[in-house]
């Protein structure tokens, strides 16, 4: 079971993971929980207001700390009602370390998420240095609000979950699993406005086929993330085909 109580001024949103995908049938099977917060219902402000003009000036509004600390209280006291001890607090912010497939696989071990979306500038760095224990960024670009990189981290821990992928293997076979890029895939029909389908891939033979799609997939990094090669888990020998099959020349050529 994964437990997340995620801290958001638009939980509607977040129908786009809960109710749809393998992400919606995770929850429909009770394999995870998501409780949604909304910082306006701790507002002490008769408008419920929960952001303020900056100190300093310039442009923008900033969350206030009062609100998102009594709703980050109340959700570790949801966690403890659920039975799922200390949870982690995550903010999804441009200034966040990167969120990676081995972040990811980390992440997974933990039980329970809370995760802070925010909004306007951003959070008063005074909730953020005492409520907050990992500040994750999903890439390097500023959006309206952290709730998007927040379904993405979801999305990535959910089909994770043991039986959640309808093919063990697809969540093993992912990309970046293995730290390299996907293979390419084909389906019906044989023919596609005069393309066709790699023979190999019809042949039945599925050493061949298993060969194919790992050249396939070192070829594709080295074309496409070749810095994804200097830590990807390749055998000496898959190195050395690589090197080979892209004519690269050994250092000590
Ligand atoms: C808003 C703004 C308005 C005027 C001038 C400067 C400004 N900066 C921002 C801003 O950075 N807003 C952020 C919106 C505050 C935190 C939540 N928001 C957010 C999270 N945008 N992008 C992310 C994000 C999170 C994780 N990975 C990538 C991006």
């Amino acid at each position: 079971m994964l437990w997340f109580a995620v801290i958001t001024l638009f939980p509607e949103m977040f129908t786009a993971l809960s109710d749809h995908g393998i992400s919606g049938r995770a929850f429909r099977q009770d394999k995870t929980r998501l409780t949604l917060i909304n910082p306006r219902d701790f507002s002490d402000d008769p408008n419920r207001r929960v952001d303020d003009r900056p100190f300093g000036g310039g442009p923008g509004m900033v969350m206030q700390a009062p609100p998102l600390a009594r709703a980050i209280r109340h959700a570790r006291d949801l966690a403890v009602q659920d039975g799922v001890d200390d949870p982690l607090v995550i903010y999804l912010s441009p200034q966040g370390r990167e969120l990676t497939e081995s972040r990811v696989v980390t992440l997974g071990q933990h039980k329970a998420l809370i995760l802070l979306c925010g909004r306007y500038e951003g959070i008063d760095e005074r909730l953020l240095d005492r409520y907050v224990d990992l500040e994750l960024s999903i890439g390097d670009y500023v959006l309206s609000g952290g709730e998007l990189p927040a379904m993405v981290l979801m999305d990535s821990l959910i089909r994770r979950l043991p039986s959640v992928m309808g093919d063990e293997r697809s969540a093993q076979e992912d990309s970046f699993v293995d730290g390299l890029l996907d293979c390419p895939h084909y389906t019906r029909p044989e023919e596609f406005e005069g393309m066709v389908v790699p023979e190999v891939l019809k042949s039945g033979h599925h050493a061949a086929i298993e060969r194919w799609r790992l050249e396939q997939k070192l070829l594709r990094t080295h074309e496409k993330r070749p810095d994804l090669l200097e830590h990807a888990q390749l055998s000496p020998q898959h190195r050395q085909w690589l090197k080979e099959r892209t004519g690269q020349r050994n250092s000590s050529d």
